[in-house]
């Protein structure tokens, strides 16, 4: 192993940094984007953030053989397609939350219909930055069809809806396992097949970087839920407790805390045990698993 945590550590600092440099470049507009759009867009994207999607993005084309510049304006995008799905989530329409990365949510500090608009406007200018940047124009194609559909009526906004739905039956494990995969799973797995994606991998590749998404974005979840039990307020920086108090069905109330953690870190195993192909190249991206089952927040 040539990583360790305090490689990772530092590889995650440095990556953020670079990450939020271009996530700053990318927001300055001429006079015709309103100046309280603008603000507001600022304020919720450049709030501090894991950037767990994009660093999966340029971590993903590295383990390809990339440097993680090439995969940049991808790894942007999806931050802003996330950073949109977090503000409208957020909306009293929605989760109803009044705080969000260590902040008043977007509709808190401004209103909600700007709230509203700057997610829309974050989101349209993802996909812009993708169909301009990401060369060569094929690959730039590719990357927009198989992100719109990771945020579309399949997968992203699909699962936010049955996520909203009284479900009147019991709550099973299936359900609540495909609600993940397409709420939170797809947007962490299309991360990965962007960077595969920008590195020109070849298709083995690709399929390896989503099954280990897949896996990931599964115990990312568990380990949500788990934050959401036990988990400390400031270092979360939004409400915990929320889910017992609305009823909602999460891992630990359907397998108790124990089982969940039990089964979070079996996924973390198998995901890691998936990049066997990659050899030290993958190192990164399985020190970065264990981070996602090990972080407070
Ligand atoms: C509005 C279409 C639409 C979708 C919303 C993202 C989402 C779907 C809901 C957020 C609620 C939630 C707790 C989702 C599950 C886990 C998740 C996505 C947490 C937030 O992501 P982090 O922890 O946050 O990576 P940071 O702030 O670090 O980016």
């Amino acid at each position: 192993m040539i990583q360790t945590a305090e490689t990772l550590d530092q590889y995650l600092l440095d990556a953020r940094r670079r990450l939020e440099e271009a996530l700053a470049d990318y927001l300055q507009f001429d006079e015709n984007c309103p100046k309280r759009l603008a603000e507001a867009m600022r304020y919720s994207l450049l709030a501090p953030a894991k950037r767990l999607r994009p660093i999966l993005v340029l971590m993903a084309a590295e383990a390809c053989g990339s440097p993680a510049a090439t995969a940049m304006p991808a790894a942007c995008a999806i931050e802003m397609i996330h950073t949109y799905s977090l503000i409208h989530d957020d909306l009293p329409a929605m989760d109803d939350d009044d705080l969000r990365r260590g902040r008043p949510s977007c509709h808190k500090a401004f209103d909600e219909a700007l709230a509203i608009l700057a997610g829309d406007a974050l989101l349209a200018q993802a996909f812009e930055i993708v169909a301009r940047e990401v060369q060569p124009p094929e690959v730039g194609a590719r990357c927009v069809a198989v992100l719109a559909e990771a945020a579309g009526p399949t997968q992203l906004v699909a699962g936010q809806v049955e996520d909203l739905t009284d479900h009147d039956e019991e709550g099973s494990l299936e359900l609540l396992e495909s609600i993940h995969a397409r709420k939170t799973g797809a947007m962490l797995c299309v991360s990965l097949r962007l960077g595969a994606l920008c590195a020109g991998s070849t298709p083995a590749e690709e399929a390896a970087l989503v099954e280990y998404g897949r896996r990931l974005g599964m115990a990312f979840q568990i380990t949500d839920d788990l934050l959401d039990v036990r988990g400390d307020e400031q270092a979360m920086g939004k409400r915990v407790g929320k889910d017992a108090a609305h009823g909602k069905l999460t891992f630990p109330g359907l397998l108790g805390v124990e089982a969940s953690a039990r089964r979070a870190e079996a996924l973390v195993a198998k995901a890691c045990d998936g990049l066997k192909s990659f050899s030290s190249a993958g190192d990164r991206l399985r020190a970065l698993a264990r981070y996602v089952l090990e972080r407070d927040h």
